[in-house]
């Protein structure tokens, strides 16, 4: 039997030190076609360590260590140890992008010379609050596509503004005249003039008006009829009368729910009530739980493909029903989620994929990103201690990955910027810099009896000069604190909650 133990012993180390060298021609061949580039860094670079260029395949670490800017960890520079040989299109485009990550990290293709004590971009503030102010401005006539979307432009570019430290109040206005004519008598928005109401318009709508201080504009007791009418008998939420029901539905509805202070019992028109359920949230946790998948990711809806983005609206959910340690470990499965989770953290890139097996993408910085500080207070991890999850990944995937140099952040290299990257970017930018944790408030609680109030909870605390080093950021990179369960600015949270303070019931 020690003959045995030796022989696994001797094959496994000599397996690994094949996959390493195979990977060394590997990251040869990423390299080769870059030369002259690399040649031109080199020459005028701060970042070369050492003279010596010659790499003979059998020190892969000390070869990208050679190559390496100060700070920047191996893995940030090289392909991982592990790659399988199959070839798709995804493969292919992953190898791209990877390629185009590690000389964005590495320096080697960075343009942005305007760069932190880390070595990274500084945070392009003022350029990404153009960015954002041109989304609402004027479209030209091919725009016509986005007509069903104009909730989420305004969203995305008064939360992003408001991310970035810009006051949006000069915009009350104008966000009032636009959401009038989206309005339905019936209660809740469309998405464009004459459209029916739905989920994710009416989520927009709402956030957006509590941005500028508009929400009186909102009938809330239309609202509140309406919700009733999508509320599912499932426990679900479809996305309009008639619509698909998914997770988007349930976390867009209480989330209206919550910040309008709507009343918890359903209206009597409500079909859900009509087949035996009494509240918003009767079998809603339920009906959450089988959006678990066999991986131990969140889908949509049951039996979908997990997916980041619902991973989100599953757990923030999940948040306003109750404190993340009750809600989230009674509907979920934490110890396989915690697994796909953190499958998510793609290396070397640092953001996060939304799917197994698809690419990096910088709006998952928020919808993947998003989900550590709920899921760390549902397991009570103090963040400040130890962590499920890489922030200086995310940062520098941010900083240095996604800024598109002109304004507005992007989902990866190669694509443009636009209003829903830019957003989800600095969102998931300040999942990456602050610590956001939940502390039952005895006040809340109390008034809790009519509205659904847990999701106040929530405090931030501002990242300390150790953590901004660990983290890889300046404070001239730190964007303001956005709230974990609302994506909404904390002061926006707060106003919102003491303006319905008592008032529920209209
Ligand atoms: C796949 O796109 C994307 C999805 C299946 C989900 C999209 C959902 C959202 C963005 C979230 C909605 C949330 C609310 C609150 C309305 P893809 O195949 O292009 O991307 P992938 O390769 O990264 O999966
Ligand atoms: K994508
Ligand atoms: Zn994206």
């Amino acid at each position: 039997s020690s003959t045995n133990q030796n022989t696994q012993a001797d094959t496994t180390p000599t397996d690994r030190l094949a996959e390493i060298l195979d990977n060394s021609a590997r990251i040869q061949e990423l390299s080769s076609g870059h030369e002259e580039e690399i040649q031109e860094a080199d020459d005028d670079s701060d970042y070369e360590t050492s003279d010596d260029d010659s790499d003979d395949g059998q020190n892969v670490h000390g070869w990208m260590a050679s190559k390496l800017p100060p700070n920047l960890p191996f893995y940030f520079a090289g392909p991982g140890p592990l790659a399988d040989g199959l070839e798709t299109t995804t493969s292919a485009a992953q190898e791209k992008t990877m390629r185009e990550v590690i000389d964005l990290m590495t320096g080697k293709g960075q343009t942005m010379t305007y760069v932190n004590a880390y070595g990274l971009p500084h945070l392009l503030k003022d350029k990404h609050a153009a960015f954002l102010r041109t989304i609402l401005g004027r479209y030209p006539p091919p725009f016509q596509v986005m007509d069903a979307s104009r909730p989420w432009l305004l969203y995305w570019a008064l939360n992003g503004l408001r991310t970035l430290g810009v006051d949006v109040s000069e915009y009350k206005q104008r966000c009032i005249d636009t959401f009038t004519p989206l309005q339905n008598p019936e209660g809740g928005f469309g998405g464009g003039h004459g459209h029916l109401s739905h989920a994710a318009a009416g989520y927009a709508a709402t956030l957006s008006l509590a941005l500028v201080g508009g929400l009186d504009m909102i009938d809330r007791r239309a609202m509140w009829h309406w919700l009733g009418q999508v509320k599912n008998p499932s426990g679900g939420f479809n996305m309009a009368v008639n619509g698909e029901q998914d997770v988007r539905g349930a976390y867009c509805c209480m989330t209206i729910h919550t910040l309008l202070a709507l009343p918890l019992a359903l209206p009597p028109s409500s079909p859900a009530r009509r087949a035996g359920l009494e509240t918003f949230t009767s079998g809603l946790g339920s009906w959450i739980s089988r959006c678990q998948t066999f991986e131990g990711g969140l889908g949509g809806a049951p039996d979908n493909e997990a997916h980041g983005a619902y991973a989100f609206c599953v757990l923030a959910c999940l948040c306003l029903l109750d404190a993340p340690a009750r809600s989230i470990p009674t509907y979920l499965n934490t110890r396989t989620l915690i697994r796909w989770l953190v499958s998510r953290q793609c290396a070397p890139e640092g953001g996060f994929s939304g799917r197994t097996n698809k690419l990096v993408d910088a709006c998952y910085s928020h919808w993947v990103g998003g989900c550590w500080s709920l899921l760390e207070s549902a397991l009570n991890i103090d963040p400040a201690k130890s962590s499920l999850w890489h922030r200086e990944a995310l940062v520098r995937y941010t900083l240095s990955c996604s800024q598109a140099k002109k304004g507005g952040l992007r989902d990866k290299p190669s694509t443009r910027p636009d209003g829903y990257h830019t957003n989800y970017s600095l969102a998931g930018l300040s999942a990456a810099q602050y610590v956001y944790t939940y502390a039952e408030s005895k006040q809340t609680e109390a008034e809790g009896a009519e509205a659904l109030m847990v999701a106040f909870n929530w405090s931030f605390q501002r990242p300390t000069q150790q953590q901004m080093k660990e983290w890889c950021f300046d404070s001239s990179d730190l964007v303001e604190p956005v709230h974990p369960v609302f994506v909404l600015p904390f002061d926006i949270v707060e106003n919102t909650r003491a303006k319905f303070a008592g008032k529920v019931g209209f």
